[in-house]
């Protein structure tokens, strides 16, 4: 697919614009996300950790209370909000800008209530009819991930043909939905969804395409941090994948890259190296760092 090289828009109504790709740190309320299980399953040590992160430097938090790793069941509701209330109301407090992780408009509109300024919707508009409403109403940015199915059996959908053409494709469908239900088109971030419906090779085809996806013309957020391809890549010599928490170094190599092809933001458990590939990745190529550095 001949897609033109297209300028990344780096611009969401309702959020600062940075000079650099945002970091987005990772505060799963669950006791079973496969990268991170069960350590923040607790309000108070869920809320210490999204302190660390804001010390750290993160731009957002992600705070979620329903696991999406695949083959997870879905969590009622009312479970879901009782995890992450008291902890975006305690990290808002502090200042934080906060992004809810739910498929849910019953949630997000909780956690709206309870101070989260950010929708991250893994299913792009599709496990809920009413997020889209609710969204448009909340007029808050809405982060819209590629999504074919819930988590129980998502790697059955695993299945295209031009996984790139296909991702953008729908992610355009979705994006028109949001949009004809009323969503502003400069409050909406799209993500592809790495490891959602997706194999190994999807992701790395994914991960190397985003030009085609900023095309789209939305800021791309992307969510590499810990995720199989990355355990599948660094297998040892009997092909056993490296396990989640093994996996920072390769997802800060694969953050500086897809900072410097123009991402908006990245969503990661190790916030503070995150923080500095950014920063590198931001400034390879700016002339005020060549001439501090006392450059020609
Ligand atoms: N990945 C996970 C959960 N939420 N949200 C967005 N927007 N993008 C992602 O890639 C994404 C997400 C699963 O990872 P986790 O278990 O580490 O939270």
């Amino acid at each position: 697919m001949a897609v033109l090289a297209t300028r990344p828009n780096r611009r969401v109504t309702g959020l600062a614009e940075l000079d650099r790709c945002a970091v987005m740190g990772v505060v799963n309320v669950t006791p079973d996300s496969f990268s991170d299980g069960g350590r923040y399953f607790e309000p108070r040590a869920a809320i210490a950790h999204g302190l660390e992160l804001l010390t750290a430097g993160v731009d957002y938090l992600d705070v979620g209370g329903e696991s999406t790793r695949p083959g997870a069941l879905r969590v009622p509701a009312e479970e879901e909000m009782r995890r992450i209330v008291p902890v975006i109301e305690a990290l808002a407090r502090e200042g934080a800008i906060i992004s809810v992780d739910t498929m849910r408009a019953q949630v997000a509109r909780r956690a709206v209530a309870a101070g989260a300024r950010i929708v991250n919707d893994v299913s792009g508009g599709q496990a809920d009819p009413e997020m889209i409403p609710f969204v448009a109403e909340a007029q808050v940015p809405y982060i819209l991930m590629h999504w074919r199915g819930h988590s129980v059996d998502m790697n059955s959908r695993a299945v295209y043909g031009d996984v790139v053409a296909e991702v953008r494709r729908e992610l355009a469908e979705r994006v028109e939905r949001a949009v004809g239900g009323g969503i502003a088109p400069d409050r909406i971030i799209l993500d592809p969804g790495l490891g959602f419906a997706k194999t190994a090779a999807h992701d790395w085809e994914l991960v190397g395409h985003l030009d085609e996806l900023h095309s789209l013309g939305h800021p791309v957020l992307v969510g590499p941090s810990r995720k199989r391809f990355l355990g599948r890549l660094l297998a040892g010599p009997d092909g056993e994948p490296r396990p989640a928490p093994e996996r920072d170094v390769a997802t800060i190599a694969l953050v500086t890259l897809v900072a410097a092809r123009g991402a908006w933001a990245v969503r990661v458990h190790a916030a503070a190296e995150a923080i500095d590939a950014v920063r590198v990745a931001a400034a390879v190529g700016d002339p005020r760092y060549a001439k501090r550095a006392g450059g020609r």
